[in-house]
């Protein structure tokens, strides 16, 4: 079963659209067109099943969610760990920073089970799972959700599951 952050913190329904930016890309190997792909494939994953669409735009101030690559320590007190480990995180709503550690493994196009590294991660099985967090979704118990807390790596899991959809759905 899905669960909530503690006091169901959630987006305002009143906003039907929540725009997001890519404000810190230079620590990616991954080039920004490639990104902007992936992360609008996830986050068009969410936009299915609720009455919210999600834009990207190149301005920060208008941004509600703000993306980021960084190494180790980058200013939130959650530093980063180097390759595994802590691969992402992002805070529950309405803060909207998604944070995404610089020194994994990412694979981002292509087939990440066919990877010849054995530390390769799935940027989109990522994105998708901590957009879950950014709208408010906690762990999952169910092992086929999205927000079910363990991904192997070089593993792709991007379909949302029903349990995914119906807690997002009684949030939203
Ligand atoms: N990052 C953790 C996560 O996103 C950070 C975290 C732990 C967290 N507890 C939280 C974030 C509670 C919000 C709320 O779960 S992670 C997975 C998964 C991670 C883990 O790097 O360990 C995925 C990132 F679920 F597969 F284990 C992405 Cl998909
Ligand atoms: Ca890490
Ligand atoms: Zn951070
Ligand atoms: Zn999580």
């Amino acid at each position: 079963l899905y669960t909530y952050f503690q006091g169901n913190p959630k987006w305002p329904t009143s906003i039907q659209e929540l725009k997001y930016a890519l404000i810190a890309t230079s620590a990616s190997t991954i080039d920004v067109a490639t990104l902007r792909d992936v992360f609008a494939r996830a986050f068009s994953r969410w936009a299915a099943v609720i009455p919210m669409n999600f834009t990207e735009t190149t301005s920060t101030v208008d941004a509600d969610i703000t993306i980021g690559f960084y190494n180790g320590s980058h200013g939130d007190g959650e530093p980063f760990d180097g390759p595994l480990g802590t691969l992402a995180h992002a805070f529950s709503p309405t803060d909207g920073r998604f944070h995404l550690d610089a020194s994994e493994t990412w694979i981002a196009s292509g087939d990440v089970t066919k990877s010849s590294s054995n530390v390769a991660v799935d940027l989109e099985s990522v994105a998708v799972h901590e957009i879950g967090h950014l709208l408010g979704l906690g762990h999952s118990t169910v092992e086929d959700a999205i927000m079910y807390p363990t991904l192997t790596v070089r593993t792709r899991k991007v379909d949302l599951a029903q349990d995914d959809v119906s807690g997002v759905q009684n949030l939203y």
